[in-house]
């Protein structure tokens, strides 16, 4: 039935391109899919929704800062490739979107592009726009824009590189997509450059970037870089700016042991003396290998989150969604018991009243003589009974869509989050339909067999965990996991081609 869905394509697609970058994954696809048909059966899902389609399936690398300071020469370093234009005025003014493709050429693709494919990190940024800046939103593609690009590094990952950030000159729009991109980023590079180390734009940066990011329960996923540090070599001052750039980060909370100094090598000044080369290359070696680490790590990070999340939403479906339909099911019967009873009671009893009064109980006749005496005549008591049934059966459903509106809104407005409301609204009018039985007390879509399927989805998450620890522990068993580790050394990189992309020269290692 839901075969052709859109929702079902995307699954397809992502199990495809899953099966090329981690196939253990590819595997959680089929898990999430059955979670998501018991949804629907449930009535909380329609067709197109999914639960795999509520977290980016990519590891999330953003990189921001301040304009000029390397952002787009780091990324193009990482990739081995030259991706991004670079240069020392302003140059990037949109978000890009960098994902891996199997073709061999880099392809530029239009905001759109992203704003209508659920399998990015931008899907509907376009209405968050729209919220914060009337009209924005139509306009997503002057914000952002994809490319695909060949390059091993990316396998398995989505990194952002963004305009220069200026708090002061920027838009409400771009703040608000640099917001999005950091609450989504399973890691945040924010770069400063060391041959301005305290300038104005930096204290913008400091105030919005900084000060904001240091509270977060995820702040670890934040990286301080000061990049082109190769200038101080010159002047010999490398201790005083980095010192310098460190009580400036102090002073909006920050702490050191994230913060690292950086130079690309492919555009550094030379630096003659010996001595002092060495110095620097052996530093920039160890800083670049740890942020590149944690790159790495990242990918693997995510996949067991993702596994994680599977469980949280077996779990989320048995002992939240369905208890709570279960509950609404009885608040809703209660409330429609109670009311028919009190009207129906309180109507016959009128009833009675009137025809005790009007003398007919005390003799009892049947068919009580007023039937002749009823407007238009000749009622049989079928007809009346038919009459009477039609005016029943019209006060008890009325009284059930009423008591389903009443309980409907107060249980919704139980749900902290709001994002889930209609999800509820769906599901409890799904539960208060006109045929179904108000005798009935299981939810329509669940059954013993329901139960066991959730309960194996539990168990295939353990057995997902184990692979992904095999794979991680024992990455010699696996190619791809190879190709996907950084540079061994930066000199490496930097002699024979740089910017180039050698798969072989990765596989031999
Ligand atoms: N000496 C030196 N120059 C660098 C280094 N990193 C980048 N550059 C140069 O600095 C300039 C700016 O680099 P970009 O990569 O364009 O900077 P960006 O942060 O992407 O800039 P916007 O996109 O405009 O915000 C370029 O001319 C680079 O060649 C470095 O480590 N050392
Ligand atoms: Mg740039």
């Amino acid at each position: 039935m839901f075969k052709g869905s859109q929702s079902n394509q995307r699954l397809r697609e992502l199990k495809k391109r899953l099966k090329e970058e981690n196939p253990v994954l590819s595997q959680v696809v089929d898990s999430f899919r059955e979670l998501d048909q018991i949804s629907r059966r449930l009535g909380y899902f329609n067709k197109e929704d999914s639960h795999a389609t509520r977290t980016s399936w990519w590891p999330l690398i953003s990189v921001l800062g301040i304009y000029s300071s390397g952002k787009s020469t780091f990324i193009n370093h990482y990739l081995r490739q030259k991706l991004q234009a670079t240069g020392n005025q302003a140059v990037d003014e949109k978000f890009t979107v960098i994902c891996f493709t199997n073709d061999d050429r880099v392809r530029v693709l239009p905001g759109l592009a992203l704003d209508a494919d659920p399998r990015f990190p931008f899907y509907k940024i376009s209405r968050a726009i729209e919220e914060v800046a009337e009209g924005e939103g139509q306009r997503v593609d002057t914000y952002l824009q994809l490319k695909t690009c060949p390059s091993e590094m990316l396998r398995g990952k989505i990194l952002i590189d963004s305009p220069g950030f200026d708090a002061d000159a920027q838009r409400t729009s771009t703040l608000r997509i640099t917001d999005h991109i950091i609450d989504l980023s399973d890691l945040v590079l924010v770069f400063f450059d060391a041959r301005h180390p305290e300038s104005g734009s930096m204290r913008d940066t400091l105030e919005h970037l900084v000060g904001r990011t240091i509270n977060r329960r995820d702040s670890n996923k934040f990286l301080y870089i000061l990049n082109q540090i190769d200038n101080t070599a010159l002047e010999d001052n490398t201790e005083e700016v980095f010192a310098a750039w460190q009580r400036a980060l102090a002073q909006y909370g920050l702490t050191a042991g994230r913060c690292y100094a950086i130079y690309i090598p492919e555009v550094a000044v030379a630096i003659e003396d010996e001595t002092v080369r060495s110095r620097f290359v052996s530093k920039r070696d160890a800083y670049l290998g740890e942020i590149f680490d944690r790159i790495e790590r990242v990918g693997e990070e995510r996949a067991y989150r993702i596994v994680g999340m599977l469980e949280e939403t077996a779990q989320l479906l048995e002992q939240d969604i369905v208890p709570r339909i279960r509950r609404f099911i009885s608040n809703w019967r209660r409330k429609v018991f109670w009311l028919d009873g009190i009207i129906f009671s309180g109507l016959l009893g009128a009833v009675l009243a009137v025809l005790f009064w009007a003398g007919y109980l005390k003799e009892l006749s049947i068919p009580p003589p007023f039937l002749e005496n009823l407007p238009g005549g000749n009622y049989t008591l079928i007809s009346l009974g038919s009459v009477l049934l039609l005016f029943i059966g019209y006060v008890h459903f009325s009284v059930r869509r009423w008591a389903a509106k009443t309980v409907t809104q107060k249980m919704v407005a139980e749900i902290k989050d709001a994002e889930l409301h209609p999800f509820y609204r769906r599901v409890f009018k799904k539960n208060s339909r006109w045929y179904r039985s108000i005798l009935n007390r299981q939810p329509p879509g669940w059954s013993n067999r329901t139960h066991r399927r959730l309960a194996e989805v539990l168990k295939d998450t353990n057995a997902y965990i184990q692979k992904l620890n095999d794979m991680y522990t024992n990455p010699a068993g696996d190619k791809t996991f190879i190709q996907v580790m950084g540079p061994k050394t930066f000199e490496e990189t930097q002699i024979g081609e740089p910017h180039k992309t050698d798969t072989k020269e990765i596989d031999q290692d």
